[in-house]
């Protein structure tokens, strides 16, 4: 970055300051990843400066030889990767990928069923804070006492609201999706199936976690999860959707330009061809088939030393912990662990007595763990470091039990900021494991 350097030193120093955060600290929010040297590169180029209103050649631009090139090549690689019939690779991201489909389905005021936000669902699915309940009728649905998704509690709200579009997606969830069960009910109301399998597209495009592609009738994901790419998305229409609608691909096409968007960040474009390049390769099948082995080691660890797990553990990436029983908040231990140097984030549990800020649970994951290619010994190692932070988190509440709430609440923040011997001790296993695994170019 010798430009930078030289023409933004402020900015250079942050930059410099968040890779040495990122190479002294473990990535455990399950959303995100480490995109490779190559994928960084092409977000880099030139292709950032133009731009490409329109399709592969249908622009209102001049000078598109290139574009043209490029996204039609981006569009082939996915549509092999995944065994879709068509994809627009052009959403900016997650949420602007999911609108895009509903404005391409829907009318104002339509109907659409997705997962709770609080059960593990994602804002655009219909939270009540997001544009997707305001334009549209939305209803939820949760997960059972179990914690698995309450296919009976979706039977009956199709039945009673008649949803246009069904969407079987998650962020927060560690189970496998039943796709064949959604699409029997999806199928049986007329209703289109959306699967949103941004947290899920690399484990599907390593073959480690069901495809719904046979089942649904479009697919959303984003690109920079488990798929390792730059911040973008895609959408894709499966056979199943063209067989139900022949016009699915040009109106999902017409609604993400120009019913959403403007011009397609083409250098996004090009850094989401290079991931699915890399992410068609033996290397990264093996990659994420040891994603999902390392959640599962990290479960089982994590049962040893009692914590309680949503849904009894994992099928994919991410793990839930419901931390009420250790006593503690979300965001304490997310704060605990982030001075120890594992970066998880707090999250709701289902029927959460606490607000989403201040929540009951921590959502922790192994994709970037296991992009630094760690495995079971290291796992163990992080399992124990999160318990020890825990107990010494939990040791120093009540060593503070008797003072007020408010000098309690200081007296948990000093612990946060400086730490204790046992928290430092902690703070050093985590070091030498990052050392021992170092952030590389090809990840
Ligand atoms: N915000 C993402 C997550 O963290 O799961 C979902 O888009």
């Amino acid at each position: 970055m010798k430009y930078l350097k030289k023409v933004d030193s402020a900015v250079y120093d942050i930059i410099r300051k968040e890779d040495k955060r990122l190479s002294t600290t473990l990535m455990m929010i399950p959303s995100e990843n480490y995109a490779s040297r190559a994928v960084e590169e092409a977000v880099g180029s030139k292709f950032g400066d133009k731009y490409a209103e329109g399709y592969p050649q249908k622009r209102y631009y001049q000078g598109q030889r290139n574009a043209d090139m490029l996204e039609l090549l981006v569009i082939d690689r996915a549509k092999a990767l995944f065994g879709v019939p068509h994809v627009n690779v052009q959403p900016y991201s997650g949420s602007p990928a999911n609108l895009a489909v509903y404005n391409a389905l829907l009318q104002p005021g339509d109907t659409i069923l997705g997962l709770s936000l609080a059960f593990g669902g994602h804002l655009t699915h219909g939270a009540s804070a997001s544009a997707t309940s305001k334009f549209f009728h939305s209803v939820q649905y949760s997960l059972d006492d179990a914690g698995m998704i309450n296919f009976s509690e979706i039977e009956s709200l199709v039945k009673k609201h008649k949803p246009k579009i069904i969407v079987a997606g998650t962020t927060a969830y560690p189970r496998f999706l039943d796709w064949k069960r959604f699409s029997q009910i999806a199928d049986k109301s007329g209703a289109y199936l959306m699967a949103d399998i941004a947290h899920l597209s690399g484990l599907i495009a390593a073959g480690a976690y069901p495809s719904p592609v046979p089942y649904v009738h479009i697919v959303t994901t984003t690109t920079h999860k488990t798929l390792r790419g730059p911040r973008g998305a895609m959408i894709m229409v499966t056979d199943k959707g063209l067989k139900k609608d022949a016009l699915l691909s040009d109106k999902i096409d017409k609604s993400v330009f120009p019913g959403l968007q403007g011009g397609p960040h083409l250098n996004t474009i090009a850094g989401i061809g290079v991931a699915l390049h890399e992410a068609n390769t033996t290397r990264f099948k093996k990659y994420g088939k040891q994603v999902i082995q390392n959640a599962k080691t990290l479960a089982s660890e994590l049962l040893k030393y009692n914590f309680t797990l949503v849904a009894g553990g994992t099928d994919s990436h991410l793990i839930l912990i419901d931390l009420s029983n250790k006593k503690l908040l979300g965001n304490t231990v997310a704060e605990a662990l982030e001075y120890v140097g594992i970066v998880a984030n707090k999250n709701s549990v289902p029927y959460d007595k606490n607000p989403p800020f201040y929540p009951s649970g921590l959502r922790i994951g192994t994709p970037g763990i296991t992009s630094r290619d760690m495995g079971k010994r290291e796992v163990k190692i992080i399992a124990k470091v999160i318990h020890k932070t825990v107990e010494a988190v939990y040791t120093h509440k009540i060593k503070t039990l008797k003072k007020d709430s408010l000098e309690k609440k200081k007296s948990v923040r000093r612990l946060l900021i400086k730490g204790t011997e046992e928290l430092r001790a902690l703070r050093s296993i985590i070091l030498e494991l990052c050392q021992q695994f170092p952030l590389c170019d090809t990840y």
